[in-house]
């Protein structure tokens, strides 16, 4: 059975372009209610962590510098299938190949720069929420 919690970034170009209250206001109305969430600003080395499945691909080091560029959001969301109903409403990782409507195809300015993170299963979702928020962090 799918999860019910997803977890997601407003990464540093959405931040800086005061998108954050405009990305959270389409996750809400799309049914996500917010578990957990936070103003943050990750080091090159805690990039590094959190991507570290992507470590041998070709865009890792541009990655890591630029999550560590500017200040971000972190967030736990929770809906019925969360972490599915998220990325559709993410889109496509390309905001090239993003479908009309979606919030990297609104909001995303490359692929590299593409607004936010959802996570890509249930699993990791539980483990990126892990990263940032302990028990107290959370509502229960
Ligand atoms: O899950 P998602 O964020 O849609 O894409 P991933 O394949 O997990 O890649 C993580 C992150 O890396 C992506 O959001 C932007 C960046 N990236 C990139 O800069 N260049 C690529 N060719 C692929 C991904
Ligand atoms: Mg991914």
């Amino acid at each position: 059975m799918a999860g019910n919690r997803t977890f997601t970034m407003i990464k540093p170009d959405a931040f800086a372009a005061g998108n954050s209250g405009a990305i959270l206001k389409m996750i809400e109305e799309a049914g996500f209610k917010i578990v957990a969430i936070k103003a943050t600003q990750l080091t090159p080395e805690l990039a590094g962590k959190f991507y570290a499945v992507h470590k041998e691909r070709p865009f890792y080091a541009d990655l890591c510098k630029y999550m560590s560029s500017g200040p971000i959001i972190a967030a736990i969301l929770e809906k019925d299938n969360a972490v599915e109903d998220f990325r559709t409403l993410i889109g496509a990782t390309n905001p090239a190949n993003a479908a009309e409507g979606t919030i990297r195809k609104i909001f995303a300015t490359s692929i590299e720069a593409n607004a936010v993170h959802g996570s890509d299963s249930d699993e990791n979702a539980e483990i990126e929420g892990n990263f940032y928020f302990n028990q107290f962090d959370r509502v229960r």
